[in-house]
């Protein structure tokens, strides 16, 4: 088998494979991107982006206009191909797999012999040695015999991904060894970081267990916060003076979890597995738990009979980005309104959302109450004189601990902050 590769396409041009692909292209490698939105892949030839990622719109533009991306609507033929195409669970909390099964099946029907294939996705254990497999081998080639296989879980933290992809340490695990050291060779050329060589099984489960670990610290800071505020102890100071043992790293508590890895990916592991997970489905059940916790305590903030407004401030689920998927405003915007409350919503990254979006000012304008969900930089640096000028009631829910609460009590605000 030949193992050159100077051509590559990545299926999947969304927040992990047009980084990836754009970074490929940097390096030298002839980068074909696929995707099956044509609107996004016309884009792409334009040389633009619609992403939020620093660095990632300068490097789009630079590589097509020299040419080493161009993007099409279906796989091309190429040495090797990247799948990095989105895996959400169902209603019923199971994986759902049909984008990696549609972008194998499209990846067979140009498959040579030699090819490297690569998933990034994230997937239940085992995908990539059944299903995955299975679909590629519909060209009529073997796996391990005619084309190399492996799975490279993505690492990258939305809202930094352009330095992740290169810095971070990536594990690379093939169906068998040849494959694994051909996609090593491949990683090794953008990668500074260590990459490290396991099986494609326990690359897959090696990327669960990270987001597993994650979700369960976060569960154990939010429970800490709902104790600490019973307390009256502030959970914040507890969380820092406790990070100063050098074997505890207490993550932060929140509104909840959203985005699309953490609070989606531990089901994977569920569905997987043959004996109970009582864990992780409790995880999961603390931090769902969340947005009635915020909403509740703005909720006791506020005269519930006399229909208050209430301004949301920030609907991304997490600062800096604009991506809303599995956002906590979202619960928490729907609970304060079965409470009666008028409720306005603000982000200035987001356009698109269930509920209109309007300016900061337009939402504190009048307000009772607000509560700050997402720490956006423009919220933190929000001046109180202005705000508390705008609303009727000064009263505010800080769920991030984000303001500086002495410069908002000074100006007469009743600022509460979530776990304190
Ligand atoms: N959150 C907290 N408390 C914390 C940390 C996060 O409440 O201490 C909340 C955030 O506000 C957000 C959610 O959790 O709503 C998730 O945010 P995040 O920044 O922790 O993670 P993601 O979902 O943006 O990206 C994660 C990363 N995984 C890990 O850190 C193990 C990223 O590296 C993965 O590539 C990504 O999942 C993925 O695709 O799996």
């Amino acid at each position: 088998m030949t193992s050159q590769i100077n051509e590559i396409c990545v299926v999947g041009l969304g927040y992990i494979g047009l980084p990836t692909a754009a970074t490929l292209a940097s390096r030298g490698f002839n980068v074909i991107g696929v995707d099956i939105n044509q609107r996004l892949v016309e884009q792409i030839n334009r040389g633009e982006t619609s992403m939020e990622e620093s660095g990632l719109d300068a490097l789009v533009k630079d590589v097509v206009k020299s040419g080493w991306l161009k993007a099409f609507s279906t796989p091309q033929e190429a040495d090797a191909f990247i799948i990095a195409v989105p895996t959400p669970i169902t209603l019923k909390k199971r994986p759902d797999l049909r984008y990696v099964k549609a972008a194998a099946r499209s990846v067979a029907t140009c498959l040579r012999r030699g090819n490297l294939v690569v998933l990034e996705s994230t997937v239940p254990p085992g995908t990539t040695t059944g299903a995955l497999r299975k679909i590629l081998e519909t060209s009529g080639l073997t796996a391990g015999c005619d084309f190399h296989l492996a799975h490279c879980p993505e690492r990258v933290l939305p809202g930094d991904i352009m330095r992740e992809i290169r810095e971070n340490d990536r594990i690379v695990g093939g169906i068998d060894e040849a494959s694994t050291q051909v996609a090593l060779s491949l990683y090794k050329t953008f990668v500074k970081g260590n990459v490290f060589a396991t099986s494609a099984t326990v690359a897959e489960t090696t990327k669960l267990a990270e987001n597993i670990y994650r979700d369960v610290n976060i569960a154990l800071a939010n429970e800490l916060s709902n104790v600490c505020s019973q307390l009256g102890v502030d959970v914040w100071e507890v969380i820092k003076l406790a990070n100063k043992h050098p074997r505890v790293h207490l993550h932060q508590p929140g509104p909840g979890v959203g985005g699309h890895c953490i609070g989606v990916v531990p089901w994977f592991l569920v569905s997987a597995a043959h004996s109970p997970t009582p864990l992780i489905r409790l995880t999961r059940k603390i931090n769902g738990a969340q947005p009635e916790v915020v909403a509740n305590k703005v909720l006791d903030m506020v005269d519930a009979a006399k229909s208050p407004k209430i301004a949301v401030l920030g609907v991304a689920y997490k600062a800096n980005v604009r991506d809303t998927r599995e956002t906590p405003a979202l619960p928490i915007i729907q609970l304060l309104e079965k409470a009666g409350a008028k409720v306005s919503v603000t982000d200035q990254l987001v356009q698109e959302f269930t509920y209109p979006i309007c300016s900061l000012e337009e939402a504190l304008a009048g307000a009772d109450a607000f509560v700050l969900v997402t720490d956006h930089r423009q919220y933190r640096q929000m001046d109180p004189q202005w705000a508390g000028k705008l609303m009727r009631t000064k009263n505010a829910l800080d769920t991030r601990n984000c303001l500086k609460a002495i410069e908002w009590q000074k100006t007469g605000f009743r600022l509460e902050r979530l776990g304190a």
